[in-house]
């Protein structure tokens, strides 16, 4: 059978945002007044927690106890989360992020090729609509027939309630869709769902554990950028086009 939809991952798998999450981060807890500063190893290692107000709990239950004293809490943390989300779309906005290889080139063959496309991310729906609009513009957004975004999943991945949401939406079963993901939590959440998963590993995910995927990309790959096999498949580098996704996608069947 033939897979009918492709489920893209956002956050390190369309491209490297999390450095500029990271930045954000840092910059809402300066002006917030917070002596609070996530250097690189510190981010890989919150980066286990999905979704930005949840890493932010989960830093001031492990390294800043004194903070969860505060009164009303939850709703402390959503506003420094709203001052990010506005930092991290300036920032897009303002910078020149650039899709990872291959992406933009297999958007446009899986829709022209008319297969069904969606998005399942932990992000917000204003953080996809500004990556968009840096990279690919919103009428390439507008491709997307479903977007599952922190809207939608007030559980996190590794849970996977953002992908069987998709899933209700798309109107499909599991097993006549592919997402593409490049994080141990994103496997586990579309595998969850019942989804085959493609990683592309992205900086922060490099050595996470991917078991359950069908293959380890370094990328999708480019005509003249190849994508490396890190594992799952005994392939030559190359680029993963619809024929590529097809053939992986049957073999699961
Ligand atoms: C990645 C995440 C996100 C971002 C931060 O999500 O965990 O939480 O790091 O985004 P995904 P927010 O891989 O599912 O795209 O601050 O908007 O939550």
């Amino acid at each position: 059978m033939k897979p009918q939809a492709l489920i893209f991952d956002i956050d390190g798998t369309l491209a490297e945002t999390e450095e500029l999450h990271r930045k954000a981060f840092n910059l809402a807890f300066t002006n917030a007044d917070l002596k609070w500063s996530w250097n690189r190893e510190k981010y890989r290692e919150l980066l286990a927690v999905a979704g930005g107000k949840e890493r932010i709990h989960h830093f001031i239950t492990e390294d800043d106890p004194t903070q969860a004293g505060r009164e009303n809490l939850a709703e402390w943390i959503a506003g420094l989360h709203k001052a990010k989300t506005g930092l991290y779309t300036g920032l897009l906005a303002a910078g020149r992020i650039e899709l990872r290889p291959g992406v933009e080139r297999l958007i446009r063959e899986v829709h022209e090729q008319g297969m069904r496309l969606a998005i399942a991310t932990t992000t917000s729906m204003a953080n996809i609509t500004a990556l968009f609009d840096a990279t690919l513009g919103h009428e390439v957004l507008s491709w997307f027939e479903v977007i599952g975004a922190a809207e939608q999943a007030t559980r996190k991945k590794p849970d996977p309630l953002v992908y069987l949401w998709v899933l209700e939406q798309l109107d499909l079963p599991a097993t006549e869709c592919l997402a593409i993901e490049d994080t141990h939590n994103g496997v586990q959440s579309a595998s969850g769902a019942g989804i085959a998963v493609l990683v592309t590993q992205s900086y922060y995910s490099e050595g996470e554990d991917f078991s359950g995927a069908v293959a380890v990309l370094s990328d999708l790959g480019e005509p003249h950028q190849p994508y490396q096999v890190l594992a799952g498949v005994d392939d030559t580098p190359g680029q993963v086009d619809l024929q590529w996704l097809q053939a992986r996608f049957a073999s699961q069947g």
